[in-house]
């Protein structure tokens, strides 16, 4: 039958205010370098570039008082993601924010917990990771931003930053799904249960392989009665195995290779459900001739359907 073709917006977010190392600011241009929108186009995708946000730069402040770095400075970005997502979801578009530190998801999926509550869908947000980004001010080790959003959207941290869709949480913490995990402070470890996380860290991954892994994570995300979910997948390239994906300003060794990688982009294609997507975290700055930036664009070819046979997959789980 005739699908209808999708309609994707790019959003630029050049920021880094949220990460102790510069260079994530460059992450929009290195993806338009790799030929996000044409690879998408290709697949059928019709794609609108809206450029760059214009936010404050990066005044490289110390921890404040209360425990972060350039707390004003990640308002106003996370502000202004909010209101670009927002206005895409609204054309009945899907967003795929290209950052940027990951700090920017407390804005887009704040914005994404708004149109979903008011159109009546069920929000689940894929967040793979690295990192488990759900310290507050006063638990975090270093004061910076990007390894916040997940506890700001489950309402905690800053007020102003926590209300940012309008509803405090900004969804529950059961609609959350981490995958990838593998340097998780102690008190993220302490709030990973205070908050009850879905978690799949790479010990899982090992243990059951990321088929299971995946099928686990998206179980009721396809087949009848799931029409209403919308799919949000936060995509932090430090995710990746430092050694395919470089160009990341906190590497972490031990992630999925390759072909791990385009499985999971693969079975979240399968679902049918994806309706917005963030890409954060890519650093040119600490990249190799941009490998970093045409493997995201690869990953995200599959995560928008490609694949190498017209048929369905041989052995392909239904989840
Ligand atoms: N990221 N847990 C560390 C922190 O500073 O809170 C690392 C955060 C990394 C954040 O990669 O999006
Ligand atoms: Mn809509
Ligand atoms: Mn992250
Ligand atoms: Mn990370």
């Amino acid at each position: 039958s005739e699908t209808a073709r999708i309609q994707a917006t790019l959003i630029g977010i050049p920021t880094d205010v949220g990460a102790s190392r510069l260079g994530a600011a460059m992450g929009p241009d290195a993806l338009r370098v790799a030929q996000l929108a044409p690879a998408l186009e290709r697949l059928g995708v019709a794609v609108h570039d809206l450029g760059n946000l214009a936010g404050p730069p990066n005044p490289r402040n110390e921890r404040d008082t209360e425990g972060m770095r350039n707390l004003a400075e990640c308002l106003d970005w996370t502000q202004l993601a909010h209101d670009a997502v927002l206005q895409v979801l609204q054309q009945d578009r899907l967003p795929i924010m290209m950052g940027g530190d990951h700090m920017l998801a407390a804005g887009s999926i704040s914005a994404v917990a708004r149109h979903c509550r008011a159109t009546g869908r069920r929000l689940r947000v894929l967040w793979l990771d690295a990192h488990s980004d759900c310290n507050t001010p006063q638990s975090s080790p270093t004061g910076n931003m990007h390894g916040m959003p997940v506890a700001s959207l489950c309402g905690l941290g800053p007020a102003a930053l926590a209300a940012l869709s309008g509803a405090t949480p900004a969804l529950p913490a059961s609609a959350f799904c981490q995958i990838g995990l593998r340097s998780v402070d102690e008190s993220e470890k302490r709030m990973i249960d205070e908050l009850g996380l879905e978690v799949y860290d790479m010990r899982a991954i090992d243990e059951l392989g990321m088929r299971e892994v995946m099928r686990r994570a998206l179980t009721g995300l396809s087949g009848p009665g799931s029409s209403d979910v919308h799919l949000h997948l936060s995509f932090d390239v430090d995710f990746l195995d430092p050694d395919i994906a470089p160009g990341t300003g906190t590497p972490v060794r031990g992630g999925p290779n390759y072909r791990e990688a385009q499985l999971c982009m693969e079975m979240i294609a399968d679902t049918g459900r994806l309706a917005s997507l963030d890409i954060v975290e890519l650093n040119p700055a600490l990249d190799v001739r941009n490998q970093t930036a045409e493997l995201v664009v690869d990953l995200v070819q599959s995560l928008f359907g490609q694949s190498t046979l017209m048929r369905p997959v041989a052995g392909a789980v239904q989840c």
